[in-house]
């Protein structure tokens, strides 16, 4: 049954608000093409709005105990719980991906929101001694005041949270503006957080372009930080935008995340792995498994393994729980998708599907067989991110060579690899030149306790998620109480020696 159609408006200072004269788009389900949901367009005029409730929700909030805040926040973990298998199937209709992965989309986001009310009792600082008498040190986190959160398609409920839920714990306040495709799930969470009791102009959601919208944030004086997931050239123009206005600007970008199979390894494990990771979420995750690197030993009987299991692999209806690939998330990635089939076809060798798929209720979607290419390293789909179902292929004679391949790349995501062998394994820990390193699992499925970034491209050196995920969302305070009751000089008084 298809999502009733619903117009939404922006989510201005505790209110819904459709701006007179608003221009709308809708969105659309990728695997019927059926609407989802109506949408503002937002403007430059929309977003001042929006900062300015921020702004002036931010003292109280601010001033509101972090516990406190962490209470609200196991609310909306409560809400968000109940209202999981309708958000579940809303996510499906609106991104695409198969329903339990649909399911865990939302319960990361449960996850985390739990976890980051728990910090509301923690947001440590440090205290250190003095090199003075009677003077005591210490940090305190204080937060940075309005957040921008931009977000992408791929998590429509995980990722705004992972933002969103950090970003209040601290004591921000927020202007969220979510992928134009998945607003409809961006405007469920926004609900979600409004009915467990968040305050008025302290979560705000406007719609619109990243063109428009994004850019107006990103410019606005009053948006301190700005936190944004999204493929790499759009994530370098924000930096350099903020740049301008001097903010911080958290980036998490692209991948092209390989997975080793060294000689050694669990076939069976691995191929189980291979294929959710290349092939989960239609292979439309940052940390997908773009890039299988083969020891030459094991990989002709790999890749008949693989193949033979791809023939079973249904791909189809994202709710019928047999699914193992729904549709991929747009006509938009469709196309870019098919472009990078067409350059692989020229530069390797197409080992197994490669082609849209048509006929019945195909024909209403965006559906992609999954894609094996056998390559060399160095070919454009054995290096650019694809962010689809297609894999590379690459075979390497040993470890040290497998190692290079994985590491000659501009992102540094996550990285897999399957052996038995323990040394090898520790090694590859400190080889791989990525944020995240998988031993025997593929390179998906990271848990929100642990922080969760990469290296080189994939970003600008920061952290989302796990206990620094407060740091995006905090000033640091150093605090220095004298209580000599006389004028104590660092660095110049000196203690005769003992
Ligand atoms: C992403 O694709 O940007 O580790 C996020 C994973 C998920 C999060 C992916 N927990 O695959």
């Amino acid at each position: 049954m298809p999502v009733k159609v619903e117009e939404f408006g922006h989510f201005i200072d505790g209110k819904w608000v459709i701006p007179p004269r608003a221009k709308r788009f809708e969105t659309v389900n990728p695997a019927t093409g059926d609407k989802v949901g109506s949408f503002v367009v937002g403007t430059p005029e929309d977003v001042s709005s929006a900062v300015a409730a921020a702004a002036k929700a931010f003292p109280a909030w601010r001033d509101t105990p972090a516990p406190k805040r962490g209470e609200i926040l196991l609310e909306v973990a409560r809400q968000m719980r109940k209202a999981k298998p309708a958000l579940g199937r809303v996510v499906t209709q609106e991104m695409g991906k198969v329903i339990s992965e649909a399911l865990g989309d939302v319960q990361e986001s449960i996850d985390f929101i739990e976890y980051m009310a728990g910090e509301g009792r923690r947001l440590a600082g440090e205290t250190v001694p003095s090199e003075l008498r009677a003077k005591f040190c210490m940090t305190i986190r204080q937060p940075k005041g309005v957040v921008a959160c931009i977000t992408p398609w791929n998590f429509p409920t995980a990722i705004p949270n992972w933002k969103i839920a950090a970003a209040l714990i601290t004591g921000n306040t927020v202007v969220f503006k979510p992928a134009t495709n998945t607003a409809r799930c961006g405007a469920e969470v926004v609900k979600i957080y409004t009915a467990a009791g968040v305050p008025p102009g302290v979560l705000n959601f406007v719609t619109g372009s990243g063109s428009v919208v994004g850019n107006a944030l990103v410019a606005d004086p009053r948006v301190r930080t700005v936190s944004f997931t999204g493929g790499v050239e759009a994530g370098r123009d924000v930096y350099v935008r903020g740049a301008q206005g001097l903010k911080m600007v958290h980036l998490e970008l692209g991948g092209k995340n390989p997975v080793i199979l060294m000689d050694d390894a669990d076939l069976p494990l691995a191929l189980d792995g291979v294929l959710f990771g290349a092939f989960g979420t239609a292979g439309q995750r940052c940390t997908a498994t773009s890039r299988l690197i083969v020891h030459t030993k094991v990989y002709d009987r790999f890749l008949q393994m693989l193949t033979d299991r791809l023939k079973q692999f249904p791909v189809g209806d994202p709710l019928d729980p047999k699914t193992g690939m729904g549709p991929v998330a747009s006509a938009d990635q469709e196309r870019k998708i098919l472009e990078y089939i067409e350059i692989g076809k020229k530069e390797a060798k197409l080992r197994y599907g490669g082609r849209k798929l048509t006929g019945g209720a195909y024909d209403r979607g965006f559906f992609l067989e999954p894609t094996i290419f056998e390559t060399t390293h160095g070919t454009r789909i054995s290096k650019e991110e694809i962010f689809g179902p297609v894999l590379s292929v690459i075979r390497v004679k040993d470890y040290d060579e497998a190692v290079r391949v994985a590491n000659d790349v501009e992102y540094g995501l996550s990285s897999a690899i399957y052996t038995r062998d323990v040394n090898r394994a520790f090694q590859a820990i400190h080889d791989l030149e990525a944020g995240i390193t998988y031993i025997n699992a593929p390179t998906i499925g990271a848990e929100v306790q642990l922080p969760f970034g990469g290296i080189k491209n994939t970003g600008n050196g920061g952290r989302e998620a796990g206990s620094v995920a407060i740091e995006e969302f905090t000033e640091i305070k150093t605090v220095f109480v004298d209580f000599s009751a006389k004028l104590q000089k660092a660095q110049i008084d000196t203690e005769p020696a003992a």
